[in-house]
């Protein structure tokens, strides 16, 4: 597979709702698009970096240089036969494993379309639909009460409620109130401290499936401490980005369960490795979110047919963040499961007319 042809453009789209985490709100959605181009064939890959780091230390003037001057200069004008041999350009990096996925997953999408066979199956993913949760923003508690509802009308599988210190157990105490039987997580996104042990014990009482990322984004170590002091499952999301990290959090015991984003922790590749190693600890995988565009979400949903992404994901609705999505096909929840895109690689295609409207002019890159 020859890569003549790049084009990284930057797409901006407000969001429907802004959406509030512990670290700050979100209004609009800012990502790097990028298309390659073989042979008529086209990869699409999509770069769940912010503006600034204030999720991960990585952002967006970093991992766009990092594009720009090595990786896809890097990846012009030679064959590559598969993704694993993309290794020795992409290795080399420290850090930036949202620049290295952004590139990584589009070449997964052209390597499955130059096989003729939909990404899950080059992945050994399979199935027509994966379960879904919904991941809802901090808020009122009494609005949050009727988003719960709303989304559980809609069958969605698992409610994940974003907390924060001052917005937690009261929280909780009304939700787990008004939905005794519902599957409740949290995300503290890296907000609480060990010395909070003991509000993160009390919430042991609410029979949450698991509490996810509730200490610093870089301390495995203090997630382990946490562990033996809670029974609630500790998810880590922020500080696994290599499958060493994984190994480290499995060993242990800082992670019950973990949270696969293939644009945090450097593509798809990774993300099968993290996959297969925590099955190995009978550990199970969730595919989490970025608020991406149809171009993220379609990657997401074909890497969570993988066997041991047996908890709901969040990749929920496109119809959720934006009005309009920059992909043609609807990424739509029926009765609590999204289906798989058909077709060749991620299975969407671009809607090139909204996409000029909504993106900066493609930097184009040649052989
Ligand atoms: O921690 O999982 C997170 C969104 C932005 C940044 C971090 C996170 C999230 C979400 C939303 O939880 C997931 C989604 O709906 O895409
Ligand atoms: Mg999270």
């Amino acid at each position: 597979l020859r890569i003549d042809r790049a084009e990284l453009r930057l797409v901006r789209l407000p969001l429907v709702t802004p959406f509030t985490i512990a670290t700050g709100t979100m209004r609009e959605k800012l990502f790097p698009l990028l298309v390659l181009k073989a042979d008529g064939i086209e990869g699409y890959g999509e770069g769940v970096m912010d503006p600034l780091p204030d999720y991960l230390e990585e952002s967006l003037p970093g991992s766009l240089d990092l594009l720009k001057q090595v990786l896809i200069p890097g990846l012009l004008g030679r064959a590559w036969d598969n993704p694993e041999a993309l290794s020795p350009l992409l290795a080399p990096w420290r850090g930036h494993r949202m620049a290295i996925a952004t590139l990584e997953m589009a070449f997964w999408d052209l390597w499955a379309k130059s096989l003729n066979l939909p990404l899950k199956s080059v992945l050994g993913g399979t199935g027509d639909a994966v379960s879904v949760g919904v991941s809802l923003g901090i808020g009122p508690i009494d609005g949050t009460l009727d988003r719960i509802a709303a989304h559980l009308d809609q069958g969605y599988q698992r409610i994940k409620l974003k907390v924060k210190p001052g917005h937690d157990l009261e929280l909780l105490r009304a939700a787990r109130t008004a939905f005794p039987g519902t599957k409740l997580t949290v995300d503290a996104n890296s907000c609480y401290r060990l010395s909070d042990t003991a509000l993160l014990r009390a919430m042991d009482a609410f029979d949450l499936d698991y509490i996810e990322q509730p200490l610093a984004w870089n301390d495995i170590h203090d997630h382990a401490e946490l562990q033996r002091r809670i029974a609630t499952p500790i998810c880590l999301d922020e500080c696994l980005k290599t499958v060493s990290d994984v190994r480290k959090a499995l060993q242990t015991d800082a992670a019950r369960v973990v949270n696969i984003k293939p644009g945090r922790v450097g593509g798809h590749l990774e993300s099968r490795r993290i996959h297969d190693l925590a099955a190995a600890f009978d550990v199970p995988v969730w595919c989490g979110g970025m608020l991406e565009g149809g171009i993220g979400r379609a990657h997401n949903i074909h890497l969570s047919t993988l066997p041991n992404f047996t908890k709901p994901g969040d990749v929920s609705s496109a119809s959720r963040y934006f009005t309009r999505d920059i992909v043609n096909e609807p990424l739509e929840v029926v009765a609590g499961r999204m289906p798989v895109p058909n077709g060749p690689g991620i299975g969407v295609t671009l809607d090139e007319d909204f996409l000029d409207q909504v993106s900066t002019a493609p930097e184009v890159f040649r052989a």
